[in-house]
């Protein structure tokens, strides 16, 4: 009888799990994202910035919210690692790019790898957030700004490459286009915690939402939490 009790309330306070992986070019400040998450919701606060290194592999925090566990994977960034990162897509419920909006140097080295992100079909449906980040900084570009230069950007890509191939745009390109328009940006600083909190909000709230959407995904259990 305590085992069907124990099972029964298990089953009844169980919380569904949603994974949420955070890429960007390295040094965008994802891991420090990450530790921030950790002091925000868990007790055990995440690792001091001045303790944070280059990332190697990945970094993984879990937060409890009402009825819901969201894992966040924060992965390398370095060029070799990028590579590694359609490994997650197949088993993530959202993805958080996050920018550097103060290394103006480095903004279309970042574009270029978000445009590869937003090209990959097997993250097409799942919520995309993009983080314009280290806005503690007087130099750095709000969010508003950071969406006009990817507009822009994305604008002299898709000219260039109409230019190239004197063709018309594809299917593929009215997906993009189509996300870019729906495209939530969020002005953040992973090192003093503004707008942390209102994009693990954001997250939550769309990861529910598109729960029956994403169908399986959010039944299913990854490979990484077995
Ligand atoms: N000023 C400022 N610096 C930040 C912020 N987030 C990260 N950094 C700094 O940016 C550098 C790279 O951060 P890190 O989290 O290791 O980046 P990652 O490579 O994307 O994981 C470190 O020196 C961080 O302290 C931020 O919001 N504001
Ligand atoms: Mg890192």
């Amino acid at each position: 009888m305590y085992h069907l009790l124990k099972g029964l309330h298990e089953y009844l306070t169980r919380k569904e799990e949603f994974s949420i992986i955070i890429i960007g070019l390295d040094g965008a400040g994802k891991t420090t994202l990450l530790e921030k998450i950790k002091t925000f919701y868990n007790d055990t606060p995440g690792l001091d910035p001045s303790k944070i290194g280059p990332t190697v592999g990945q970094n993984m925090g879990k937060v409890s919210l009402p009825s819901t566990i969201l894992s966040f994977f924060d992965l390398g960034g370095q060029r070799g690692m990028r590579s590694i990162w359609h490994r997650y897509y197949d088993d993530c419920h959202a993805v958080v790019y996050v920018i550097d909006a103060q290394d103006r140097e480095r903004l279309g080295e970042g574009w270029e790898v978000f445009d590869s992100v937003l090209s990959s079909p097997r993250i097409l449906n799942v919520p995309l957030l993009l983080l314009a980040n280290k806005q503690d900084t007087s130099t750095s570009m709000s969010a508003t700004e950071i969406r006009q230069d990817y507009e822009v950007w994305d604008h002299h890509r898709r000219d260039s490459a109409r230019r190239r191939y004197a063709e018309e745009e594809g299917e593929e390109e009215e997906r993009k286009k189509r996300r870019i328009a729906s495209l939530e940006v969020l002005g953040v600083s992973a090192l003093e915690g503004q707008g942390v909190r209102e994009a693990v909000d954001w997250l939550f709230l769309r990861v529910q939402n598109s729960r029956q959407d994403l169908g399986d995904r959010a039944t299913r259990t990854g490979w990484w939490s077995r």
